[in-house]
């Protein structure tokens, strides 16, 4: 058994968020140790050498005896749940008045001074947290802004001590170990079956979900989707939708044949002046505004951003056409509501018909909300990866299904089949883990052999 030194902290993962909660804890002079459930964790030799005198553990967490620790900080990654960590949820750490198992964000929220901007839902979250960040930006407003979109929240901490606001992309896995955020405005955009082999099922998702209005003095919610409303009373909660107008809501609002981004009866701007398309991206617009508004930014400046914008790369980003055949590249498609979104988005536009590629681990959720929308607008899908099997007994009979071992085969066969008008359309409903390291990879390959064809075809 391995012993946590008497009032050390055990800090669970050596990944990016571990290794963040490692600098912290360096910075406030506190003892710890650090663990990680693999046997050769990547990257344990350089820390070793960064951080010569403390103790590594690989290996199970059951072999750790945590009786004396002072807490213990566990990476999104990990689950709360895992062998080694029963009990510690629910134990109350006297010296913190919060469990004594945490996260990483409960130590931001100890730590930051400046007021918090947090955004969760299963799709979108990238998106609106840097929409709002670039509205900060045109507002003069000095923001620091990460969390689950790439730079860990300590970091941004020690990066940007001075910011004014930070604005924090949350994911399920950090929120469920938040024990109160406070944010300043907090938005909870969507929710469709995402990571449900970690959270058990939908409601159990939704609920780490929920954590992030805890303490919360402004509320985004969506008009269209109950279940992102708060479970609590909050005094101050706007909802923003694009099919559910309702009163002092943000809206999308037809007025004289044309769409307009509305607040209540006031309206913004006009959809056709913003450069992200789709009625998903209108509803991002909307939650961005209803946040920046919340927090004071400046009107002006923040449909300035907005209509320049031109969103972020492996969603919905169209690569080239060939032969009269647009290629896009949603990669990040890694849920079924984000791929239900590209359907639709893509589907309204088009003269032909849609080649969805789809495929890889489908973390438990259930495909066949994709069958009746692909009936309308498909020729086929082309299916490969893990969850390939599964994918094609949702769909085979609303559509034809090709099942194809990997990604570039299935270019292939979409490559043959495709008519001027059509689209291949890349959005896999699936995370890539199974044959990429990740979603950028995954949507790099397909950059790439698109590209490659490209220069085939073009002498
Ligand atoms: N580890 C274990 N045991 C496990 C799982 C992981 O010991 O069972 C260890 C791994 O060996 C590794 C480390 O933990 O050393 C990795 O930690 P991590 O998986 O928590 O990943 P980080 O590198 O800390 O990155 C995390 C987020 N990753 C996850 O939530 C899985 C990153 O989101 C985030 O950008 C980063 O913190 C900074 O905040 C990525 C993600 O995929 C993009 N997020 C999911 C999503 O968006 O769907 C939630
Ligand atoms: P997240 O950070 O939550 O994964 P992203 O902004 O990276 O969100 O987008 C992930 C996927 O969701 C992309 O495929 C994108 O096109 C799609 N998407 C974006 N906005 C929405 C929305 N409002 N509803 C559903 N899907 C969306």
């Amino acid at each position: 058994m391995v012993q946590v030194p008497n009032g050390f902290t055990v800090v669970v993962g050596l990944g990016l968020s571990g290794q963040a909660i490692c600098r912290h804890l360096t910075q406030l002079g506190r003892p710890f140790m650090v663990a990680d459930t693999r046997e050769a964790p990547p990257g344990v030799e350089a820390f070793r050498q960064t951080y010569p005198d403390v103790q590594v553990h690989c290996g199970s967490l059951a072999a750790v005896d945590f009786c004396q620790a002072y807490e213990v900080v566990i990476s999104p990654g990990v689950d709360p749940r895992t062998a080694g960590l029963e009990g510690l949820l629910e134990r109350h750490n006297p010296a913190t008045g919060e469990p004594m198992l945490v996260g990483e964000i409960a130590l931001f929220k100890r730590a930051v001074k400046a007021p918090i901007a947090a955004i969760t839902g299963s799709n979108a979250k990238s998106t609106v947290t840097t929409l709002l960040g670039e509205m900060a930006a045109a507002s003069g407003i000095n923001a620091a802004v990460g969390g689950n979109l790439g730079t860990p929240a300590l970091d941004l901490l020690a990066q940007q001590p001075d910011a004014d606001l930070y604005i924090l992309e949350l994911s399920s896995f950090q929120l469920e170990t938040t024990p109160s955020l406070g944010a300043a405005s907090a938005a909870f955009l969507n929710l469709c079956d995402d990571h449900l082999d970690r959270h058990g099922d939908l409601e159990g998702y939704r609920q780490a979900k929920q954590r992030i209005f805890i303490g919360a003095e402004h509320a985004v919610v969506n008009a269209d989707d109950p279940q992102t409303w708060p479970d609590q009373p909050l005094e101050h909660i706007e909802h923003f939708g694009v099919h559910t107008p309702r009163d002092a809501a943000w809206g999308l609002v037809e007025q004289q044949g044309h769409w307009w981004l509305m607040q209540g009866k006031t309206p913004w701007l006009l959809a056709d002046e913003l450069r992200i398309t789709g009625q998903h991206n209108y509803a991002n617009a909307l939650a961005a505004l209803a946040m920046g508004r919340a927090l004071g930014f400046d009107k002006a400046s923040m449909c300035g951003a907005l209509k320049a914008f031109v969103g972020l790369p492996h969603r919905s980003e169209t690569i080239a056409e060939l032969n009269g055949v647009r290629w896009v590249n949603d990669s990040k498609g890694t849920n079924v509501g984000a791929t239900l979104a590209a359907i639709n988005g893509i589907g309204a536009t088009l003269q032909g018909k849609l080649l969805l590629l789809a495929g890889g681990v489908g973390k438990g959720a259930d495909f066949s909300p994709l069958a009746a929308p692909l009936a309308n607008s498909a020729r086929t899908a082309i299916v490969f990866g893990a969850d390939a099997p599964r994918l094609a007994e949702a769909l085979n009979e609303a559509i034809p299904v090709e099942r194809v071992e990997h990604l570039t085969q299935a270019m292939e066969v979409a490559f043959a089949m495709a008519k001027p008008g059509d689209c291949v359309l890349l959005s896999p409903a699936c995370a890539s883990l199974d044959q990429f390291a990740n979603y950028q990879a995954r949507g790099d390959a397909f950059r790439h052999w698109v590209e490659h064809k490209r220069s085939e075809l073009t002498p």
